[in-house]
């Protein structure tokens, strides 16, 4: 069967790398309706070898359509996710709009896949944030092999998590880099040479909103409301793909063999863990990959049940786009 497919968004990095995923995979579409704002109407979208005019989006756009993918921000999302459901259509939504919402599902399909269905009805599914899609995949075998007690990860997120106007801005700042006056316009501090520990807004506790998605789709994910989660996430002057250093504590004392082994049998991850040969997950070398690596799985000293590790993934597919397409394969072809 080829599904009529809709794209909110259809300009952004995300969506480009929606439409580069649908081809790679070869994904059976009968018609794309790319939607994006009045300033790029006039451009065509190329897809499979066909050209797809972009639209904008008004009543009545969704009608005929299967699925339809969001990802345009919070608000586009609340305002038109719903009336791409009311047209019959699946809306996979990459904005946090309806992630916590408790009727509505957040999946990552490696993780809570059996969540969608083909038997499933039109509704909105929502896209985990990129940081904790990875983390997700990276804790799922070890909470179902060993179960969880604790995790605490700090992140170091690649600018692309910001758009193309985060790309932008640090290119921009690299090739001016002996300038004392950088413009800093999408980061609260210019990001070339540096580390800003803050992604999102601050709350009255002191954590920034990127932490607190973290912490929330985290439990909500893993189906483990009481899990203690907490997250501290930097932004850094990587181009592409998120690194994250993860504490987890397990609910009992394994070997390491048994870590490694129920990390590298699970679907999605690879394992790079040679770290005396300097081999170990790197963003330069995930950018662009589809599974979520992981590597410097270690043992803390004082705590037999706690283990350290290093999870990297491209926060623009597994965090984004290839998520949002394994769930309408799920959907549509499992
Ligand atoms: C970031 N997590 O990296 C965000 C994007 N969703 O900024």
């Amino acid at each position: 069967r080829k599904l009529k497919v809709g794209v909110v968004g259809a300009t952004g990095m995300v969506g480009q790398t929606f439409m580069n995923i649908l081809a790679e995979r070869d994904f059976p579409i009968a018609e794309l309706r790319p939607f994006a704002s009045e300033n790029s109407l006039g451009k065509k979208i190329e897809l499979q070898g066909q050209q797809w005019p972009v639209q904008i989006l008004k009543d009545g756009c969704f009608d005929g359509l299967d699925l339809v993918f969001f990802s345009s921000g919070d608000d586009i999302s609340k305002e038109w996710a719903p009336k791409a459901v009311q047209a019959g259509a699946f809306a996979v939504d990459n904005s946090a709009a309806f992630r916590m919402d408790p009727e509505t599902v957040l999946v990552v399909p490696e993780v809570n896949g059996h969540l969608v269905t083909k038997d499933s009805r039109p509704q909105v599914i929502a896209n985990p944030n990129c940081s904790t899609i990875q983390l997700v995949v990276a804790l799922k075998p070890l909470a179902e092999k060993f179960g969880l007690e604790e995790v605490r990860v700090s992140t170091y997120q690649a600018v692309s998590g910001a758009g193309q106007g985060g790309h932008d801005e640090l290119i921009e700042q690299t090739s001016n880099h002996t300038s004392q006056n950088h413009q800093a316009k999408t980061f609260p501090h210019t990001i070339l040479f540096n580390c800003i520990p803050q992604i999102g807004s601050f709350n009255d506790e002191g954590y920034c909103s990127e932490e607190v998605k973290i912490m929330k789709e985290t439990r909500k994910i893993l189906g483990q409301k009481d899990l203690k989660v907490s997250a501290f996430t930097v932004r850094i002057p990587a181009l592409n793909a998120h690194s994250e250093s993860v504490w987890v504590t397990l609910n009992k004392e394994v070997s390491r063999e048994e870590m490694i082994k129920a990390l590298g049998d699970f679907e999605g991850i690879v394992l790079q863990d040679e770290p005396k040969k300097s081999v170990y997950p790197l963003a330069r070398d995930v950018s662009g990959k589809d599974p979520v690596y992981v590597g410097r799985v270690h043992r803390d000293p004082e705590n037999p049940k706690m283990w350290l590790m290093w999870v990297v993934s491209d926060n623009i597919r597994k965090g984004a786009a290839l998520n949002g397409i394994q769930i309408a394969e799920k959907i549509f072809f499992s």
